[in-house]
């Protein structure tokens, strides 16, 4: 069956031998957050803030980090490909101590550096500016208050250090994201006020230069947030500014715009003038932007820009999303296969003849053409796929995610 699909492809002049290796080689970063609900493992930790809200109460959430780090085996196990450990600073091994943020240091990560190397993947890291007393105004980077700002430049500061540690022991750079929920409920008497003192903190985050071998740093903007719905002090234009002048990499969530606005529009333009794109793959829906991510036509659209500008070999993908209303392993393999069958959809476009027909003006053939390749047998590509990489085919998926759940999962109450 898959050599007859795969000759059929081969006379409408896609090579899918070739999809299916650029697909293997393209890891997706699994943030280590739709494990727990974004809660993490600090000792004493306090309530989930910065506007992040998890609703939901599915048994089986990960209370620890052994916990987490069996999820995360029993989820590699159901993702064909190798992927990326993406984890965020408030997961720390820190044994019982209290550690706070401006402490942090590489020996809380060292754990998991020893299980990424064990698993032969790479790692990502974030600075958590959040979820803490000190964030509780609301401001973190950008805060009025000098002491509030010196305490968050620290930990994005020792987060950078860990990050590049991480890095350079894995041999594969790690990428940074700064994010910050800084902004305001109502209208703000003084926005340029807070954006100048968030770019001067950013300025000193990133005083300290980093081998781009080991740490590759990225900014994150939101549009708004719960509790920052009249602004956000890192908006699009300020972190594409930023980056643009910081030769920084550029994060794009998935939901962090209008409703209608795509971030796969922005893919072409903004790598024009930043070196490297980070991408949150995500789902907004309505006023939230962290649904597990889904094959719907936003998330085609990007991957889609990602293979028609060549934009793979600059951009790291990692995923955004949190949902504790299903079985969170679910939600990761969910998500995350649906991301790659996005990707592996766009690899298997007729990219020439679509060039062709459009620069002839031949709209009627490229719009032909596209419709035409949406009822093509992707989804035998993607079931070899699944094989070749020895992981459950869609079929097989969810008996695999309800076998753990009943061995391991509705054991932790
Ligand atoms: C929040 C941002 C950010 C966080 C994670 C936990 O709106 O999207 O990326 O979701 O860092
Ligand atoms: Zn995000």
């Amino acid at each position: 069956m898959f050599s007859q699909v795969k000759d059929h492809y081969a006379s409408l002049g896609i090579d899918v031998e070739q999809a299916l290796t650029t697909l293997a080689n393209t890891p997706i970063s699994l943030h280590c957050w739709q494990g727990d609900d974004v809660g993490g493992f600090e000792t004493g930790a306090g309530e989930l803030s910065g506007g992040l809200a998890v609703t939901g109460n599915h048994p089986g959430k990960a209370r620890s980090l052994d916990e987490l780090r069996q999820d995360l085996d029993q989820v590699l196990k159901l993702l064909p490909g190798t992927h990326r450990l993406n984890l965020h600073a408030i997961y720390g091994d820190f044994q019982g101590q209290k550690v706070d943020r401006d402490a942090i240091e590489t020996s809380h990560f060292q754990s998991w550096i020893d299980w990424a190397k064990s698993h032969g993947i790479g790692m990502d890291f974030n600075p958590s500016c959040f979820s803490h007393d000190k964030a509780g105004s609301g401001f973190t980077l950008s805060s009025p208050d000098a002491g509030i700002r010196d305490f968050w430049i620290e930990h994005c500061q020792r987060a950078r250090s860990i990050a590049a540690e991480m890095g350079k022991q894995l041999g594969s750079p790690a990428v940074t994201n700064v994010w910050v929920p800084d902004g305001m409920k109502d209208n703000p008497a003084d926005r340029q006020g807070y954006r100048q003192r968030l770019s001067d903190s950013l300025d000193t985050v990133f005083s300290e230069k980093l081998d781009l071998a080991h740490n590759i740093d990225a900014v994150e903007c939101k549009l708004f947030g719960i509790g920052s719905e009249s602004m956000v002090v890192g908006s699009h234009e300020f972190y594409m500014g930023y980056a643009m002048k910081n030769q920084t990499a550029l994060c794009l969530d998935a939901g962090h715009f209008h409703p209608t606005e795509s971030i796969a529009d922005k893919i072409s333009s903004v790598l024009m003038y930043v070196p490297h794109l980070l991408l949150h793959v995500s789902r907004g829906v309505r006023w939230d932007s962290d649904h597990v991510v889904l094959l719907d036509d936003p998330t085609q659209a990007i991957m889609q820009e990602l293979v028609r500008c060549d934009a793979l070999p600059r951009t790291s993908i990692g995923l955004d999303f949190f949902d504790a209303s299903i079985n969170r392993i679910a939600a990761w393999a969910i998500g995350t296969r649906a991301a790659q069958k996005a990707l592996l959809l766009a690899l298997l476009e007729p990219q020439d003849k679509l060039r062709a027909a459009e620069l002839e003006g031949d709209y009627t053939t490229r719009l032909a053409l596209l419709e035409q390749n949406k009822a093509l047998p992707w989804s035998i590509v993607w079931e070899e796929f699944c094989q070749r990489q020895d992981t459950p085919g869609e079929s097989q998926l969810l008996a695999e995610i309800k076998s753990y759940e009943a061995s391991t999962l509705s054991q932790r109450s």
